[in-house]
């Protein structure tokens, strides 16, 4: 009889099993190609070769890189280095990107880039908030840049109990932010069953000195965050559900649902454009690639997240990674506009996680690779 218990429950959790694993592939669209969508006047920017995870231009044309992200599962070019933040002038005739200084105090050693976002204060201060993940744990850290010195002075580390796995920022004050945090979970192997189970328990936080709290919840993987130009909207994508989310801004910071759009791809970063208010984001068109490490190439350092995928199987053709950049017009209509204004099959670029435009130029990022310089 123990036998037969055992036997029923054992083809149950493999019934179970398949089926989370079919739902798991369809969050990841492994099946997805696309059809590329070239852009004329592209060129890779010179010195970004292990990541541009995320990009915030300024008004005036200045551009920060996040560069160097070490994250579980996903491979690095530059596992043993230290991360770094560019600035590049996008009001040159050939923008280049430099490394900018970092103040001395600050733990360089275990810098490990992830999401940015600037604020300019009152009194025109820029301030860069930087998600940051020393020894696989979560901090913002909070720098002043300094143009004339081309550096960046270090102000704080932030550390809070809610903000565990933290994917990207939006500032909203000198010392405020809504964070997304991608998993419940920052144990790798819990984000693993997270993930495969289709757990709904990420969430977005506020937070400020005076305050800190959850302001939504329910996504499988909340990751770009980004605001209105009118400010009274946050824009959310959830990568696991091919969707962003709109979120009404209320005084007290709480956010309320307004809409989701729903995409076939991964979004991940998003930026707002600044002139017409339009969303851009870098896509996963196929999320399986994404952690699809290449078997000839293998990382160092690298935690096996591909080669857990492959073990519930991943189709052989899978080690290219394709690229695609969305431009999302009027998000509130009732019909927005989704271009697709450029798509590769990973030749040039791979693993693309933000478009930011300025000016008529488009700056492509990714999460482990190079950097994309468009004219448009
Ligand atoms: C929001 O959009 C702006 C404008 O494109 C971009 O520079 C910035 O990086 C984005 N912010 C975040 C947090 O992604
Ligand atoms: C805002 O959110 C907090 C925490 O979730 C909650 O206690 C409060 O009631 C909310 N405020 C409003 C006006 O709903
Ligand atoms: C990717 O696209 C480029 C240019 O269109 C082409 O030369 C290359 O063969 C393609 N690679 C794959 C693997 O399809
Ligand atoms: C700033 C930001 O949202 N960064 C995200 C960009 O996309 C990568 C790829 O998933 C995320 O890991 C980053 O968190």
């Amino acid at each position: 009889m123990g036998k037969v218990l055992v036997a029923a429950l054992v083809g149950i959790a493999a019934a179970l099993a398949a089926e989370r694993l079919l739902a798991f592939r369809n969050r990841l669209n492994a099946a997805r190609e696309i059809d590329p969508v070239a852009l004329p006047n592209c060129q890779l920017i010179k010195g970004i070769e292990a990541g541009s995870e995320d990009i915030d231009i300024l008004p005036n044309g200045l551009a920060f890189i996040s560069s160097g992200l070490k994250y579980q599962g996903l491979k690095s070019f530059a596992p043993d280095s230290p991360g770094e933040i560019f600035l590049m002038d996008l009001n040159e005739k050939k923008p280049k990107a430099s490394e900018l200084r970092i103040s001395r105090g600050f733990d360089l050693a275990s810098f490990n880039p992830h999401g940015i976002s600037t604020y300019i204060d009152k009194d025109d201060t820029v301030y860069l908030f930087v998600v940051n993940h020393p020894h696989q744990k979560s901090t913002v850290e909070l720098f002043k840049f300094i143009e004339d010195d081309n550096s960046l002075v270090h102000l704080k580390t932030i550390r809070h109990d809610l903000l565990t796995s933290v994917n990207d920022v939006v500032a909203v004050g000198p010392d405020s932010f809504y964070a997304t945090n991608d998993h419940y979970f920052s144990d790798f192997i819990l984000v693993l069953l997270e993930m495969y189970l289709g757990l709904t328990w990420s969430n977005v936080v506020f937070y400020s000195p005076k305050e800190v709290k959850e302001v939504a919840s329910g996504f499988y993987s909340a990751n770009g965050i980004n605001i209105s130009l009118d400010k009274k909207y946050i824009y959310i994508a959830d990568i696991f559900d091919h969707s962003v989310h709109v979120m009404e801004k209320h005084a007290d910071w709480n956010l309320t649902h307004v809409k989701t759009l729903q995409l076939d791809t991964l979004a991940d970063n998003l930026s707002v454009d600044p002139d017409t208010g339009d969303i851009w984001t870098g896509c996963h068109p196929n999320g399986m690639k994404l952690f699809y490490d290449d078997p000839d190439n293998p990382p160092a350092s690298e935690v096996p997240f591909g080669r857990c995928l492959r073990a519930i199987s991943v189709p052989e053709s899978a080690v290219v990674q394709t690229i695609l950049v969305l431009r999302i017009q009027n998000i509130l209509d009732e019909q927005p506009t989704v271009t697709r204004v450029y798509a590769e099959n990973g030749s040039v670029l791979q693993g693309t996680s933000v478009a930011t435009v300025y000016n008529g130029k488009l700056l492509i990022g990714t999460v482990f690779h190079r950097a994309l310089y468009c004219e448009l």
